[in-house]
């Protein structure tokens, strides 16, 4: 039921809107009783208050650790309303009427841990303690638990909100306000303490650990083992997890500092993501935000299964790729038939085994202009994340799958924390984020003898390890003219990944040939069923069954291309400067050995083997120059 706000008790650390809230409810009657540094803040800005003091009839005592702790306090506050015993016991102990509103927020204990100059030093210490806030949580938790009658108000953006309820019952809270603020209170005052616990747990432990060193005997008992608390604030409800028997799904962001500010990185502008969205949706951003960093270029990827099966950069395209891509057809959609970098970093992304990204997530790094848009809309895909959209670009994209196209917006500011968690299985993993982003500086100089690689190059290169740092692996990733051409994912041997991203990428180039250019498809043949159909027209390792079905889609039977048309194309991919790169150092030589069956002539990885001599050596072999960058990026 509403309960009218007749008393109010106002004890702030942080004083932002106290002066508006106070004023308001002071103009409607409302009795405010403050502690010092509020009160005073409110007497000066003219609203009548009473001092706790006045009403304890006891002054603070010990600097202010004990100020609100008194029974003329929470007497009033935890009097249940209606219950004759309880409010027999206000009167005859003297104790004032019922609080009805409790307006607090507290000492900012993790400031101060955060900010102690010698942390470990005892005085440190002391001021940090001097931070625990003892009355400000009873009062909250006070308030909570009698919140059938009393409104907590425990942060600034509450107090909106509260006016406007009490606005609409005449003077009153209602019931579901007080128990929503209750709700919110108790998550503060937990939160707190776990930043307490924390923070004192690492104190003790520190001390049992130079107890033992000095080779003191250790504390009876168990010993201290740091517990780590993390909060979340649910965001929304996923339909499911990985499968459909995987209910209770959602989404939640990790709750920063004890206030509990918990905004997710992105925001959904169309559609509703299902749970492996977002995992492509997480990484695949990752990924276009780096190479933009490392690159200073438009990026895009194409992501499926939590991994790329494409990324580029915003390159133009020869005259051979943009046939092999459809290029002219494309451009006759675009308005102007321009293709912006971000429209070419997503056509060549898309491009690079186009047979894979059926379905895919779609990430760019720049904003989506109305020529990307226009490019991404016959696709079969599943949705996009990109720091912003041009107004004409998300109408496009938002009326894609009958509207249900995912669209989501990328805070590029977005600070992330240092540390990533994962659980599974009940156990927790902790890891420092793999922040470190590949550039052509960061590639270092050849190992072999061959000359200086040039800046083409070096992109190359910085492109296809970056994309194998997001790729799921083993993985190794072959690149050309500033896109990924073949990526292997997932492989438990190196070897295996290098072969099946070399098989992509003779995929990837026999597209361009004349035969499979010139396919004389059906009129109104639908643009996945082309690309199935080049594949396996490239590929020649159909059933029969396949083959009749596969016939269904040509006006006559094309010619096919032949063993020996086939390897002297293919030899010409070897004047592509092909770029590969590896998540990890190559253990032996057979990953180059497959590398060199498609012309690879440059390599990057991080090496420290102890096979990198032989690794060296095979390199030299094919005449490839080979760079160590160093920095392994496993993704797992
Ligand atoms: O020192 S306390 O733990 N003991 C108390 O009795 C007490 N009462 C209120 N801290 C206490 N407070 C806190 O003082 C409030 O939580 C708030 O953060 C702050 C407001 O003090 P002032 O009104 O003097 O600025």
């Amino acid at each position: 039921a509403p309960v009218p706000v007749r008393r109010a008790l106002v004890s702030v650390f942080d004083k932002t809107g106290v002066l508006d809230l106070c004023r308001k409810l002071a103009s409607q009657g409302v009795e405010i009783l403050s502690t010092g540094g509020t009160a005073k803040s409110l007497r000066e800005a003219g609203v009548a208050v009473t001092d706790v003091s006045d009403v304890t009839d006891f002054p603070e005592i010990l600097d202010g650790r004990v100020k609100t702790l008194h029974p003329a306090i929470h007497g009033p506050l935890l009097a249940v309303r209606g219950n004759e015993a309880h409010e027999g016991d206000l009167k005859s102990h003297k104790l004032g009427a019922p609080i009805d509103v409790v307006v607090t927020n507290l000492y900012p204990f993790e400031k101060a841990a955060a900010g102690a100059e010698q942390p470990d030093s005892p005085e440190a210490a002391s001021e940090v303690i001097e931070n625990i806030d003892i009355g400000g949580p009873t009062m909250l938790r006070a308030a909570a638990k009698n919140h059938a009658g009393v409104a907590v108000l425990s942060s600034p953006e509450q107090y909106d909100a509260f006016l406007a309820d009490v606005r609409s019952n005449d003077g009153s809270t209602s019931a579901g306000m007080r128990r929503s603020l209750a709700a919110q209170a108790f998550a503060l005052s937990a939160r707190y303490d776990a930043a307490v616990a924390q923070w004192m747990t690492r104190l003790a432990s520190d001390d049992a650990a130079a107890a033992e060193a000095d080779g003191a005997a250790p504390l009876p008992g168990a010993p201290v083992r740091p517990v780590v608390f993390r909060s979340y604030v649910h965001h929304s409800n996923l339909k499911y997890g990985n499968n459909p028997h995987q209910g209770n799904a959602g989404v939640f962001a990790l709750a920063k500092g004890t206030a509990g500010d918990a905004a997710l990185p992105f925001e959904v502008l169309n559609g509703s993501p299902g749970y492996i969205n977002l995992l492509d949706a997480l990484n695949s951003w990752q990924l276009v935000r780096e190479l933009r960093e490392g690159l200073g270029q438009a990026a895009a990827a194409s992501f499926k299964h939590v991994s790329p099966a494409g990324a580029a950069l915003g390159v133009p395209l020869s005259d051979q790729l943009a046939a092999a891509y459809d290029a002219s057809a494309i451009a006759k959609r675009v308005p102007g038939g321009a293709l912006t970098p971000a429209a070419l970093a997503y056509l060549r992304a898309r491009n690079a085994d186009p047979l894979c990204s059926f379905g895919d997530f779609v990430a760019l790094s720049d904003v989506v202009d109305e020529a990307t848009a226009l490019i991404i809309k016959p696709e079969v895909s599943d949705g996009i994340i990109a720091p912003g959209y041009e107004p004409e670009a998300l109408k496009i994209l938002s009326a894609k799958k009958k509207g249900g196209f995912i669209v989501l917006q990328a805070d590029p500011d977005a600070e992330l924390p240092a540390d990533e968690w994962r659980e599974l299985h009940g156990v927790a993993l902790r890891q420092r984020r793999n922040t470190f982003v590949y550039t052509p500086e960061s590639l270092g100089k050849p190992e072999t003898s061959s000359p200086e690689v040039s800046e083409a190059v070096r992109r190359d290169l910085t492109l296809a390890a970056t994309t194998v740092k997001y790729t799921q692996s083993n993985s190794v990733g072959f690149a050309a003219g500033g896109q990924m051409i073949g990526i292997g994912a997932g492989q438990q041997s190196r070897v295996d990944c290098v072969k099946l991203a070399a098989r992509k990428a003779q995929t990837w180039w026999m597209r361009q040939h004349h035969k499979v250019l010139e396919l004389p498809f059906k009129a109104g043949t639908k643009r996945q069923t082309r690309v199935n159909a080049r594949v396996q027209f490239i590929e020649g390792t159909i059933t029969e069954a396949e083959h009749a079905a596969w016939l269904k889609s040509f006006d006559e039977e094309p010619a096919p291309i032949s063993a020996e048309e086939r390897e002297a194309w293919l030899a010409a991919l070897a004047e592509e400067q092909v770029c590969l790169a590896s998540d990890a150092f190559f253990p032996f030589r057979d990953g180059i050995d497959a590398a060199s069956t498609i012309g690879t002539k440059f390599v990057t990885q991080p090496g420290g083997s102890i096979g990198d001599a032989a690794v060296i050596e095979a390199a030299e072999e094919y005449g490839m120059a080979m760079l160590f960058h160093g920095m392994r990026s496993f993704h797992h």
